[in-house]
């Protein structure tokens, strides 16, 4: 390996699949080191198992890869934690715990996946400002509301530089989303594709913010490639890409897929989504380093579509 390492956790997850492979353009397959709870079945470049609680195997890996940067990817979603809160909040805290320590001893730069669910009913829903009451509903919101505070804290007494962005619920074609209460977007397009139809686990109704992987990768890397004094918050930014209901991502693959059908069957996640926002303010991002997103609905369905068609190789007419 090259000298100097990133090294991404949870890099077999949604956001890690496309972010590593993003990195190994950008810096070559030999500076990057994916981790994961467990080794994937199919593997390209350097991989090694690590699971956040084990502080050990982290150092180990860091000094034998001298790593300077870490993407801490890993963390269970808003909707599998609820199931088991405890193991959820041990993951979530004691994991970040793990890498900001790290961080401080070996002088690594940190980026910390952040979300919505910071945000819960006392919160405005639209436009949510980058500074509002935080009272999240669910153990992951907790954790996260938690690891931004300890985030600034390690920035502010240890002068760590850790980065972190509050992402909206992400749709990719190259990776499923696991354990969200925003995974039904992704799942949508792919039973559209397949000529299926879909029960939304959400009210047709419900708007989220959301954003389209590419956009989210780009965020991630202008981020962490800013200049240190752009980077002003150090808790986390809020992140805005577009927003939309169940009913209006149905509709606007029914343009492509005229015989699409959604169907809606509310369950649990309706009631995390209902304490989220409807749409988020992202005004402190794109000032101080330049945040600007590129896809909305339309362009996103017209690509996720062409992507999964290759994919899946059918036909959509
Ligand atoms: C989830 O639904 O839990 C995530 C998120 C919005 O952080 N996609």
């Amino acid at each position: 390996m090259t000298k100097e390492t990133i090294l991404i956790t949870g890099a077999s997850g949604q956001i890690g699949t496309v972010l590593t492979e993003e990195l190994r353009k950008r810096y070559g397959s030999d500076a990057i080191l994916q981790t994961d709870i467990r080794l994937p079945e199919e593997r390209q470049g350097h991989f090694e198992v690590l699971d956040v609680l084990d502080a050990g195997q982290l150092t180990r890996l860091i000094r034998k890869y001298h790593v300077r940067q870490v993407y801490h990817l890993a963390a269970i979603l808003s909707a599998k934690g609820e199931k088991n809160p405890k193991w959820a909040w041990e993951i979530n805290m004691a994991g970040l715990f793990n890498i900001l320590e790290a961080a401080r001893e070996f002088g690594i730069r940190v980026f910390f996946p952040s979300s919505i669910a910071v945000f819960g009913g006392m919160t405005p829903r639209v436009n949510t400002p980058q500074y509002a009451v935080l009272q999240p509903e669910t153990v992951y919101g907790i954790s996260k509301v938690a690891g931004e505070n300890w985030c600034q804290y390690f920035y502010q007494k240890y002068g760590v530089d850790v980065r972190s962005v509050r992402y909206p619920g992400i749709i990719s074609y190259q990776s499923m989303p696991g354990g969200g209460t925003t995974d039904y977007a992704v799942e949508i397009y792919h039973n559209a594709v397949k000529g299926e139809p879909y029960t939304c686990f959400l009210e047709a109704n419900t708007r989220l913010p959301m954003m389209y992987m590419p956009d989210a990768i780009r965020a991630t890397l202008e981020l962490m490639e800013a200049p240190a004094a752009s980077v002003k918050i150090r808790s986390s930014y809020n992140l805005a890409g577009m927003s939309f209901t169940p009913a209006e991502v149905a509709a606007e693959i029914k343009k492509h897929i005229p015989g699409f059908q959604a169907t809606y069957e509310a369950d649990f996640r309706q009631n995390i989504a209902a304490s989220w926002p409807e749409s988020i303010d992202d005004g402190s991002a794109r000032e101080d380093w330049g945040w600007q997103p590129e896809y909305g609905l339309e362009e996103m369905t017209a690509d996720m579509l062409a992507h999964l068609k290759e994919y899946y190789q059918v036909a959509l007419m």
